[in-house]
């Protein structure tokens, strides 16, 4: 009889495995598709209702996946969605896709994988292979999924059950790098496990980078975002040194960015926002935490980010009252609420930070983002303003937050009383505009 290694190698190969993707995410729904138009047949699992009925009615709730694309896979059978996860007893193949987010106290909230883990642990079956994506602290996959899955239904990890991880290296909006051909690192918890998971993704993306262990493909997810959030630290903190020595610190960037070798670009701005950035980092500092050291790369630059939003409160507070106004009762529109330009996403944005902050210092508080209609902070209902050019006349202080490309910066720096400019948007037009504070 055939090892099942072999047997299910097989019918990776030849694409009659039947794969799942658990969560129809930003990541997992791309991935769905991908494997879908690698030939397997996907089915797509998630307990959100709404999201199965509108992926099964061929319509994409992620901007990265086209509808026409999804509809046609939907129509052809070769991806369906449901939220019945007894689908896994007939699946060959699952990849893990869910969220990772931090509790409010800051640590890690595995809630998510647990919940898929749990569902697994149901249906897991001999003969099948289990990848999580899902960025997290080193040691999740072998620590919390391996004894879960390990003990159902005969599965014998390496043998006719292969368990692996493989970081998500999705960058929403973004068309050079996709699902398909960003590269993509894959570490089992056995090297039988590494070799069938990496057969399976490279029956559907372009580069496989296979390692030696789960354990190295979860860290080097986190070096990689890590790696993002000091160096953004590092030159928030060049900014508040420059501006203490007086020196234009966004000259003093693109100076630096002239050389060739040796140096990569980060710019400073009022915060850092997004689902990754400020939060995988900190998966690895708990972790460490719990192993009693401090890494304290990842404490200092998360206390400088975390501070930013204050900072940039400060200079508004300082540029109003350059101008004899005090902060409170004046006009502050706030440009740009998404956490970075073009997109339409609000998570940790620094922007709600600045707006809290500014509420409690007394100011009038407006926000407007073309992408962004209203939002709540702090219990607060806020709503886009619906006449740009009008706010920005009425306004004591305009803060751009986010530099979303569609602004028009000429007008805006024409008709403003007061820019404190975090981003640097204006450019030359600003740098020796008498109106217009840049960090
Ligand atoms: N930010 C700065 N200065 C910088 C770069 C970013 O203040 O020089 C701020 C942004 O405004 C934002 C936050 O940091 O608030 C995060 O920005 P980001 O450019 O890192 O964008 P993300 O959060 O969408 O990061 C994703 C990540 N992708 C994955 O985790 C798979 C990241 O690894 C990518 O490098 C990044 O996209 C990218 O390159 O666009």
């Amino acid at each position: 009889m055939n090892h099942p290694k072999a047997t299910l190698l097989a019918k990776l190969e030849d694409k009659t495995a039947k794969v799942a993707v658990l969560g129809l995410g930003y990541v997992g729904l791309p991935l769905a598709v991908v494997f879908a138009e690698a030939g397997f047949h996907v089915v797509g699992i998630d307990p959100d209702q709404h999201k199965v009925e509108t992926v099964q009615q061929g319509e994409s709730h992620i901007r990265d996946v086209p509808s026409a694309t999804l509809k046609a896979l939907v129509q052809s059978q070769k991806l369906q969605a449901t939220t019945d996860f007894s689908v896994i007893q007939e699946v060959d193949a699952v990849s893990i896709c869910v969220p990772t987010p931090l509790r409010k106290t800051g640590d890690p909230d595995l809630s998510y994988i647990l919940e898929a883990t749990d569902q697994l642990t149901r249906y897991v079956h001999a003969g099948m292979v289990v990848v999580l994506e899902s960025t997290t602290y080193p040691g999740t996959t072998r620590e919390i999924l391996l004894p879960r899955l390990e003990q159902q239904n005969g599965v014998q990890v390496g043998e006719n059950f292969f368990l692996a991880f493989s970081p998500e290296r999705v960058d929403p909006g973004r068309t050079d790098w996709t699902t398909y051909n960003t590269p993509k690192v894959v570490g089992g918890i056995t090297p039988a496990c590494t070799e069938v998971a990496a057969r399976w993704y490279q029956q559907a993306l372009q580069t496989v980078v296979q390692v030696s262990s789960a354990e190295v493909a979860e860290m080097a997810k986190l070096l990689e975002n890590t790696f993002r959030m000091i160096n953004i630290g590092m030159v928030n903190e060049m900014a508040i040194m420059c501006d203490r020595l007086g020196i234009d610190v966004w000259e003093v960037i693109e100076a630096a960015a002239t050389k060739p070798f040796g140096f990569m670009k980060f710019t400073p701005g009022p915060g850092l926002g997004g689902h990754c950035i400020p939060i995988d980092p900190l998966y690895l500092s708990w972790k460490l935490r719990a192993l009693k050291y401090t890494a304290r790369f990842i404490e200092l630059a998360s206390e400088i980010n975390t501070n930013m939003p204050r900072y940039v409160v400060g200079k508004v507070q300082d540029a109003l009252n350059s101008q004899g106004k005090p902060l409170k009762d004046s006009r502050v529109l706030v440009l740009g609420a998404a956490y970075k330009p073009d997109i339409d996403d609000l998570r940790e944005s620094p922007a709600l930070d600045v707006i809290g902050l500014l509420h409690q210092k007394g100011a009038q508080v407006s926000y407007h983002d073309p992408y962004i209609p209203s939002l709540n902070h702090d219990g607060m209902d806020y709503h886009s303003v619906p006449d740009l050019m009008e706010a920005v006349r009425q306004a004591d202080c305009v803060v751009i937050i986010t530099h979303h490309s569609s602004y028009n910066y000429v007008a805006i720096l024409e008709q403003a009383a007061l820019i404190v400019d975090t981003r640097n948007a204006l450019g030359k037009l600003g740098k020796e505009n008498p109106k217009v504070v840049r960090l």
